[in-house]
């Protein structure tokens, strides 16, 4: 594992600060909702429309080193660079829940090394927010349990509610609002590891989106006519694919996963004015995907809030359908995911 510590990186930062010497580092990686999430009821609260149901990846990792210092403000280190207002604002908000659950009021200097594309719609929030409340709860000393980890990491970004756990996943929508709300919305993991499927993820863009997929989910909400029935929907592809990865029947779990994201985007298409993250390039790895069908390979599409796409097959056909993939066009280098870890802190040696 590649880590860089705080120092390597900006040793500058910490000259008017003194390291009070609570410090924990998190690994997290990103998933993938084969039932997506699209659509909060609650936004301060992060509460989803729908349940969602993910697979976390054993790629694209993101670490992150919270460090308690003694200093005037929080300190927040993206990718070796400090990070853009926004960006600063986020952590910093969600540092500040974390503060006020633990009682403590130290500002902290976070490093956050994120090893796959940032922003461009592959899940680089989930990761990132699961390696935060991971290694924020560890170093402010929060008692949470996973399942509070996961309620946590809801509040910096909703998919990484998800990202806490490894393997299959589904986020509850949770009943109700407010509190009552907040206590019932976390994710938990479901089994069925035994599916054991890949996931190509063909990335054919590798930049940040021009819509964040929180204005996009917001506006998709308030303007589609088509999100509520694309909401009715997704209920019940949720208890279709609860069903689907228990018996294993990886054809079911990829015609599900592909109607209900082709079905989100569909909503999008018809917000007011219209969100459209799907490129030529997309729209060419979806006919590849297509033509492995036609071929007898078992493929599906999923494609998150960007123009990236990931194919769903069995671990077995992976090479020939990231083949299929490389051959749709220079614009896509394909890599191969398979079931991944939850998010954990990194003690000793691992460092
Ligand atoms: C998902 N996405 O289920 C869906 C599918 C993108 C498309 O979760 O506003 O970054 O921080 O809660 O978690 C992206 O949304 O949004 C997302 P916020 P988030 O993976």
């Amino acid at each position: 594992m590649t880590f860089t510590s705080a120092s390597d990186i900006d040793a500058d930062r910490l000259h008017d600060t003194e390291v009070i010497g609570d410090e924990a580092v998190a690994v997290a990686h990103p998933n993938i909702a084969l039932v997506k999430y699209w659509g909060k009821r609650d936004e301060s609260l992060f509460l989803p429309v729908t349940g969602s149901l993910s697979m976390t990846l054993d790629i694209y990792p993101t670490t992150t080193t919270v460090r308690l210092i003694d200093g005037p403000a929080d300190v927040v280190m993206l990718n070796g660079s400090t990070a853009a207002p926004e960006a600063h604002s986020r952590v910093e908000r969600f540092l500040d829940l974390v503060r006020t659950r633990a009682g403590r009021t130290e500002h902290a200097m976070v490093v956050s090394t994120n090893t796959g594309p940032t922003g461009a719609g592959l899940a680089s929030s989930a990761s990132g927010f699961a390696a935060l409340a991971t290694a924020a709860a560890a170093a402010y000393q929060l008692d949470a349990d996973p399942r509070a980890l996961s309620r946590l990491a809801r509040r910096g970004s909703g998919s990484a509610s998800r990202s806490i756990f490894g393997g299959f996943v589904v986020w509850h929508a949770g009943a109700g609002d407010g509190p009552a709300g907040d206590h019932t919305s976390y994710a938990e993991p479901i089994g069925g590891d035994a599916l054991d499927p890949a996931l190509v993820v063909a990335v054919v863009d590798n930049a940040s989106k021009a819509v964040s997929s929180r204005e996009a989910m917001r506006r998709t909400c308030a303007t589609s006519p088509f999100y509520r029935p694309w909401a009715d929907s997704s209920a019940i592809d949720l208890v279709e694919m609860r069903k689907a990865i228990a018996r294993q029947d990886l054809p079911a779990v990829g015609e599900i996963a592909e109607r209900n994201a082709l079905g989100m985007h569909a909503s999008m298409l018809a917000a007011r004015p219209a969100i459209r993250y799907l490129s030529p390039q997309s729209i060419a790895v979806l006919d590849g995907v297509l033509a492995l069908r036609a071929d007898g390979v078992a493929a599906y599409a999923t494609i998150d809030a960007g123009p990236n796409v990931t194919v769903l097959c069995a671990r077995a056909d992976a090479q020939r359908v990231a083949a299929a993939l490389r051959a749709v066009g220079d614009f896509v280098d394909p890599r191969t995911a398979h079931l991944g870890p939850g998010a954990a802190l990194i003690t000793g040696a691992d460092r």
